[in-house]
């Protein structure tokens, strides 16, 4: 049986979760609680030296970063394929992966911590760059796969409906608001979805956190 070494708050172990659900892979859940620093013990360690979640481990095979898993479940259990045979259509699905995680994850921190620090228009610029470019990538079969779900309606759809509970508007990207409609409804999606209480402890949480960083990166620059 596939160990899956999550937090159900983390965004990017939902990648994972939302492509076990979908896929229908029975899995042994086991929490790392980030809150208890749990990532820094010496077992998770052996596991993942770079402290993070999400990781799998089926038949003694352990697989970190969630991208490599997502490769790793489609090759080993096939059986509901989330990723089209055509290489162009497999190509573009990669691109939507990557631009998510790099245009747009790499804003979450700015985006949680908001309420503190208002995004500058560089930011909101960047963040209208990215929602523009998935925009116009949603199919007319309501999918980034157009008429079927694959694994960049997986990456994209652990990271759009959470930028969109921490404000982030979709109203000037209507396809990918109708997307968001769309994928949120599903059963998958439901079952992973924190609720108001965990979801708003978990903000709270990084922004503590954020701020600590901040603290810290200023510290270090007046030392130098
Ligand atoms: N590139 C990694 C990033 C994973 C990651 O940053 N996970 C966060 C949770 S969403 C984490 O484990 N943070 C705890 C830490 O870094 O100590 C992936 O895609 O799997």
């Amino acid at each position: 049986m596939l160990t899956f070494y999550y937090h159900p708050l983390s965004p990017i172990s939902r990648r994972v979760w939302l492509a076990l659900l979908e896929k229908e892979i029975p899995f042994q859940p086991v929490i790392v609680d980030l809150s208890k620093r749990e990532q820094f013990q010496t077992d998770f360690l052996t596991l993942n030296p770079f402290h993070h979640i999400p990781v799998i481990v089926e038949n003694g095979f352990r697989v970190i970063e969630s991208i490599a898993i997502l490769d790793y479940l489609e090759d080993q259990h096939p059986h509901i394929p989330l990723v089209p045979a055509c290489h162009r259509e497999r190509t573009t699905m990669r691109m939507i992966q990557m631009v998510t995680v790099n245009e747009l994850v790499s804003k979450l921190s700015k985006v949680i911590n908001q309420d503190h620090v208002p995004l500058t228009a560089d930011v909101k610029q960047q963040l209208n760059a990215a929602l523009t470019f998935l925009n116009s990538h949603v199919g007319k079969g309501g999918y980034f796969g157009d008429t079927h779900l694959n694994l960049a309606d997986i990456v994209v759809g652990a990271t759009v409906p959470l930028f969109c509970r921490l404000g982030i508007g979709l109203t000037d990207y209507p396809a990918l608001n109708q997307w968001n409609n769309h994928i949120t409804a599903r059963l998958a999606w439901q079952a992973t979805n924190p609720s108001d209480v965990d979801f708003e402890a978990w903000k709270q949480l990084l922004q503590r956190w954020i701020r600590i960083a901040m603290k810290r990166q200023k510290r270090q620059h007046q030392n130098n």
